[in-house]
Protein backbone atom coordinates (compact mmCIF):
# COMPACT_ATOMS: atom_id res chain seq x y z
CA UNK A 1 0.00 0.00 0.00
CA UNK A 2 1.11 3.45 -0.53
CA UNK A 3 1.03 5.78 2.56
CA UNK A 4 2.24 8.82 1.78
CA UNK A 5 2.47 11.07 -1.44
CA UNK A 6 5.07 13.62 -1.79
CA UNK A 7 3.72 16.70 -4.36
CA UNK A 8 4.77 20.39 -5.18
CA UNK A 9 2.86 23.15 -5.94
CA UNK A 10 3.49 24.59 -9.00
CA UNK A 11 4.33 28.78 -9.33
CA UNK A 12 3.97 31.22 -11.68
CA UNK A 13 7.21 30.55 -13.34
CA UNK A 14 5.53 27.14 -14.21
CA UNK A 15 4.29 28.45 -17.83
CA UNK A 16 8.20 29.26 -18.57
CA UNK A 17 8.94 25.47 -17.69
CA UNK A 18 11.15 23.50 -20.56
CA UNK A 19 9.33 21.81 -23.07
CA UNK A 20 9.64 20.38 -26.47
CA UNK A 21 5.82 19.61 -27.03
CA UNK A 22 4.61 22.61 -28.82
CA UNK A 23 1.49 23.15 -27.70
CA UNK A 24 1.37 26.34 -26.71
CA UNK A 25 2.24 27.73 -23.04
CA UNK A 26 0.42 26.88 -20.04
CA UNK A 27 -2.33 28.55 -18.52
CA UNK A 28 -1.19 28.96 -14.97
CA UNK A 29 -4.93 29.20 -13.41
CA UNK A 30 -5.90 26.17 -15.42
CA UNK A 31 -2.86 24.53 -14.22
CA UNK A 32 -3.55 25.17 -10.45
CA UNK A 33 -6.97 23.87 -10.61
CA UNK A 34 -5.73 20.67 -12.58
CA UNK A 35 -3.07 20.00 -9.75
CA UNK A 36 -5.72 20.41 -6.84
CA UNK A 37 -7.66 17.96 -8.94
CA UNK A 38 -4.91 15.62 -8.59
CA UNK A 39 -4.01 16.16 -4.88
CA UNK A 40 -7.67 14.96 -4.15
CA UNK A 41 -7.58 11.77 -6.07
CA UNK A 42 -4.64 11.00 -4.62
CA UNK A 43 -6.55 11.47 -1.17
CA UNK A 44 -9.19 9.48 -2.47
CA UNK A 45 -7.38 6.31 -2.81
CA UNK A 46 -6.15 7.06 1.01
CA UNK A 47 -2.68 8.48 1.42
CA UNK A 48 -1.44 11.12 3.06
CA UNK A 49 -0.21 13.94 0.29
CA UNK A 50 2.66 15.89 1.64
CA UNK A 51 1.58 19.13 -0.41
CA UNK A 52 5.38 21.41 -0.73
CA UNK A 53 5.25 24.82 -1.26
CA UNK A 54 5.65 26.19 -4.52
CA UNK A 55 9.51 27.48 -5.40
CA UNK A 56 9.46 30.33 -8.24
CA UNK A 57 13.25 29.92 -8.87
CA UNK A 58 12.43 26.28 -10.77
CA UNK A 59 9.67 26.56 -12.99
CA UNK A 60 10.03 22.85 -13.43
CA UNK A 61 9.88 21.86 -9.72
CA UNK A 62 6.15 20.94 -9.40
CA UNK A 63 7.91 17.78 -11.42
CA UNK A 64 8.96 15.89 -7.90
CA UNK A 65 9.61 12.61 -9.56
CA UNK A 66 12.66 13.80 -11.09
CA UNK A 67 14.42 14.61 -8.31
CA UNK A 68 14.42 11.24 -6.36
CA UNK A 69 13.79 7.39 -6.28
CA UNK A 70 12.09 6.63 -3.34
CA UNK A 71 11.69 2.82 -2.68
CA UNK A 72 11.37 0.58 0.54
CA UNK A 73 14.62 0.63 1.94
CA UNK A 74 15.95 3.90 0.96
CA UNK A 75 15.41 7.09 -1.06
CA UNK A 76 18.07 7.95 -3.46
CA UNK A 77 18.41 12.10 -4.54
CA UNK A 78 19.00 12.28 -8.26
CA UNK A 79 21.59 14.38 -10.44
CA UNK A 80 18.81 15.89 -12.80
CA UNK A 81 20.15 16.19 -16.28
CA UNK A 82 18.64 19.03 -16.99
CA UNK A 83 20.97 22.40 -15.93
CA UNK A 84 17.85 24.04 -14.90
CA UNK A 85 16.38 21.85 -12.57
CA UNK A 86 19.84 20.59 -10.93
CA UNK A 87 18.79 22.63 -7.99
CA UNK A 88 15.04 21.10 -7.10
CA UNK A 89 17.01 18.23 -5.34
CA UNK A 90 18.28 20.59 -2.29
CA UNK A 91 14.82 21.29 -1.17
CA UNK A 92 13.79 17.51 -1.54
CA UNK A 93 16.52 16.24 0.13
CA UNK A 94 15.33 18.31 2.82
CA UNK A 95 11.76 16.89 2.66
CA UNK A 96 13.03 12.91 2.56
CA UNK A 97 15.39 13.74 5.20
CA UNK A 98 12.09 12.99 7.38
CA UNK A 99 11.19 10.44 5.72
CA UNK A 100 14.44 8.15 5.45
CA UNK A 101 17.46 7.74 7.86
CA UNK A 102 19.56 7.02 5.30
CA UNK A 103 19.98 9.29 1.46
CA UNK A 104 21.50 8.12 -1.50
CA UNK A 105 23.07 10.13 -3.54
CA UNK A 106 23.56 10.05 -7.62
CA UNK A 107 26.54 11.61 -8.00
CA UNK A 108 29.31 14.12 -9.90
CA UNK A 109 29.06 13.70 -13.50
CA UNK A 110 26.78 11.17 -13.25
CA UNK A 111 23.08 12.36 -14.13
CA UNK A 112 19.51 10.89 -13.46
CA UNK A 113 15.95 12.16 -13.99
CA UNK A 114 13.41 10.01 -12.08
CA UNK A 115 11.12 9.86 -14.49
CA UNK A 116 13.53 7.56 -16.20
CA UNK A 117 12.94 5.09 -13.24
CA UNK A 118 10.18 2.14 -13.07
CA UNK A 119 9.85 -0.17 -10.60
CA UNK A 120 8.53 -3.36 -10.51
CA UNK A 121 8.21 -4.93 -6.82
CA UNK A 122 11.85 -6.26 -6.40
CA UNK A 123 12.94 -4.75 -9.96
CA UNK A 124 14.18 -1.71 -11.40
CA UNK A 125 14.23 -0.66 -14.91
CA UNK A 126 16.23 2.85 -15.69
CA UNK A 127 16.06 4.21 -18.99
CA UNK A 128 18.71 5.98 -20.48
CA UNK A 129 17.95 9.25 -22.07
CA UNK A 130 19.01 12.80 -22.56
CA UNK A 131 18.54 13.24 -18.83
CA UNK A 132 19.86 10.42 -18.05
CA UNK A 133 23.22 9.49 -18.67
CA UNK A 134 25.35 6.21 -18.50
CA UNK A 135 27.21 6.98 -15.40
CA UNK A 136 24.00 7.91 -13.63
CA UNK A 137 22.35 4.55 -14.66
CA UNK A 138 25.23 2.54 -13.19
CA UNK A 139 25.67 4.50 -9.83
CA UNK A 140 21.83 4.05 -9.53
CA UNK A 141 22.04 0.22 -10.44
CA UNK A 142 24.70 -0.50 -7.95
CA UNK A 143 23.20 1.26 -5.22
CA UNK A 144 19.73 -0.80 -5.37
CA UNK A 145 22.04 -3.48 -5.67
CA UNK A 146 23.61 -3.07 -2.35
CA UNK A 147 19.88 -2.80 -1.43
CA UNK A 148 19.23 -6.62 -2.53
CA UNK A 149 16.92 -4.83 -5.29
CA UNK A 150 17.15 -5.60 -9.30
CA UNK A 151 18.09 -3.03 -12.12
CA UNK A 152 17.77 -3.47 -15.50
CA UNK A 153 19.16 0.04 -17.65
CA UNK A 154 17.33 0.35 -20.64
CA UNK A 155 18.81 2.70 -23.18
CA UNK A 156 15.29 4.37 -24.83
CA UNK A 157 15.33 5.35 -28.65
CA UNK A 158 12.21 8.03 -28.96
CA UNK A 159 10.60 8.85 -25.63
CA UNK A 160 11.75 11.41 -23.49
CA UNK A 161 11.56 9.81 -20.27
CA UNK A 162 11.55 5.88 -19.92
CA UNK A 163 7.84 6.58 -17.69
CA UNK A 164 6.37 8.32 -20.68
CA UNK A 165 5.89 5.24 -22.60
CA UNK A 166 5.51 2.80 -19.29
CA UNK A 167 3.52 1.98 -16.20
CA UNK A 168 3.49 -0.98 -14.15
CA UNK A 169 -0.10 -1.70 -12.27
CA UNK A 170 0.24 -4.79 -10.14
CA UNK A 171 -0.16 -8.48 -10.92
CA UNK A 172 2.48 -8.51 -13.57
CA UNK A 173 0.21 -5.83 -15.74
CA UNK A 174 2.64 -3.55 -17.61
CA UNK A 175 0.73 -0.48 -19.85
CA UNK A 176 2.83 0.27 -22.50
CA UNK A 177 3.30 2.05 -25.83
CA UNK A 178 5.64 2.87 -28.99
CA UNK A 179 8.82 1.57 -28.52
CA UNK A 180 7.70 -1.00 -25.24
CA UNK A 181 4.96 -2.90 -27.11
CA UNK A 182 7.33 -5.40 -28.38
CA UNK A 183 10.75 -4.65 -26.02
CA UNK A 184 12.68 -7.91 -25.52
CA UNK A 185 13.00 -6.63 -21.68
CA UNK A 186 9.10 -6.64 -20.85
CA UNK A 187 8.58 -10.13 -22.68
CA UNK A 188 7.48 -11.66 -19.46
CA UNK A 189 4.46 -9.56 -18.43
CA UNK A 190 0.71 -9.06 -19.14
CA UNK A 191 0.63 -5.98 -21.44
CA UNK A 192 -2.02 -3.29 -21.71
CA UNK A 193 -1.22 -1.57 -24.95
CA UNK A 194 -2.03 1.94 -25.53
CA UNK A 195 -1.98 2.95 -29.56
CA UNK A 196 0.12 5.24 -30.86
CA UNK A 197 -2.73 8.18 -31.06
CA UNK A 198 -3.42 8.09 -27.44
CA UNK A 199 0.47 7.63 -26.53
CA UNK A 200 0.52 10.17 -23.82
CA UNK A 201 -2.12 7.77 -21.42
CA UNK A 202 1.19 5.40 -20.94
CA UNK A 203 2.01 7.92 -18.31
CA UNK A 204 -0.51 6.58 -15.99
CA UNK A 205 0.00 5.68 -12.05
CA UNK A 206 -1.44 2.49 -9.77
CA UNK A 207 -2.42 3.78 -6.58
CA UNK A 208 -3.84 1.10 -3.76
CA UNK A 209 -5.69 -0.44 -6.72
CA UNK A 210 -7.20 2.65 -8.41
CA UNK A 211 -5.41 3.34 -11.72
CA UNK A 212 -5.27 7.40 -13.08
CA UNK A 213 -4.97 8.27 -15.94
CA UNK A 214 -4.85 11.52 -18.42
CA UNK A 215 -8.11 12.48 -19.62
CA UNK A 216 -9.56 12.34 -22.78
CA UNK A 217 -7.72 8.67 -23.97
CA UNK A 218 -10.99 6.27 -24.48
CA UNK A 219 -9.48 3.15 -26.04
CA UNK A 220 -6.54 3.38 -23.15
CA UNK A 221 -9.32 3.89 -20.38
CA UNK A 222 -11.36 1.13 -21.76
CA UNK A 223 -8.79 -1.00 -21.50
CA UNK A 224 -7.50 -0.29 -17.98
CA UNK A 225 -11.11 -1.02 -17.20
CA UNK A 226 -11.77 -4.44 -19.36
CA UNK A 227 -8.71 -5.90 -16.85
CA UNK A 228 -10.99 -4.60 -14.04
CA UNK A 229 -9.61 -1.51 -12.85
CA UNK A 230 -11.51 1.30 -11.19
CA UNK A 231 -10.20 4.05 -13.33
CA UNK A 232 -9.88 8.12 -12.73
CA UNK A 233 -9.23 10.59 -15.06
CA UNK A 234 -7.62 13.49 -14.46
CA UNK A 235 -7.52 16.82 -17.27
CA UNK A 236 -3.50 16.99 -17.81
CA UNK A 237 -3.56 19.11 -20.52
CA UNK A 238 -1.43 22.16 -19.06
CA UNK A 239 0.96 19.73 -17.35
CA UNK A 240 1.23 18.18 -21.03
CA UNK A 241 2.09 21.53 -22.47
CA UNK A 242 5.57 21.02 -20.85
CA UNK A 243 6.31 17.93 -21.38
CA UNK A 244 5.33 16.72 -18.08
CA UNK A 245 2.70 13.31 -17.45
CA UNK A 246 0.90 12.53 -14.43
CA UNK A 247 3.86 10.69 -13.00
CA UNK A 248 6.10 13.37 -12.75
CA UNK A 249 4.13 15.07 -10.46
CA UNK A 250 4.19 12.68 -7.21
CA UNK A 251 6.95 10.90 -5.34
CA UNK A 252 4.93 7.85 -3.92
CA UNK A 253 6.17 6.27 -1.07
CA UNK A 254 5.74 2.90 1.09
CA UNK A 255 6.53 3.75 4.82
C1 LIG B 1 11.17 18.96 -18.00
O1 LIG B 1 11.46 19.13 -19.20
O2 LIG B 1 12.00 18.57 -17.19
C2 LIG B 1 9.77 19.30 -17.54
N1 LIG B 1 9.23 20.34 -18.33
C3 LIG B 1 8.90 18.08 -17.61
C4 LIG B 1 9.38 16.96 -16.73
C5 LIG B 1 8.49 15.78 -16.78
N2 LIG B 1 8.96 14.76 -15.93
C6 LIG B 1 8.86 13.47 -16.21
O3 LIG B 1 8.45 13.07 -17.29
N3 LIG B 1 9.29 12.63 -15.27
Amino acid sequence: MFTHVIVKKLGKSFVNGLTTANLGKPDYDKAVKQHAAYVNALKTCGVEVVELEADECYPDSTFVEDTAIVTEKCAIITNPGAESRNGEIKNMEGVLETFYEELEHIQGSGTLDGGDVLQVNDHFYIGLSDRTNKDGALQLKNILEKYGYKADIVPLKAFFHLKTGIAYLDNQNLVVAGEFVDHELFKGFEKIVVDDDEEYAANCIYVNGNVIIPKGFEKAKEKMIAKGYPVIELEMSEFQKVDGGLSCLSLRMKR
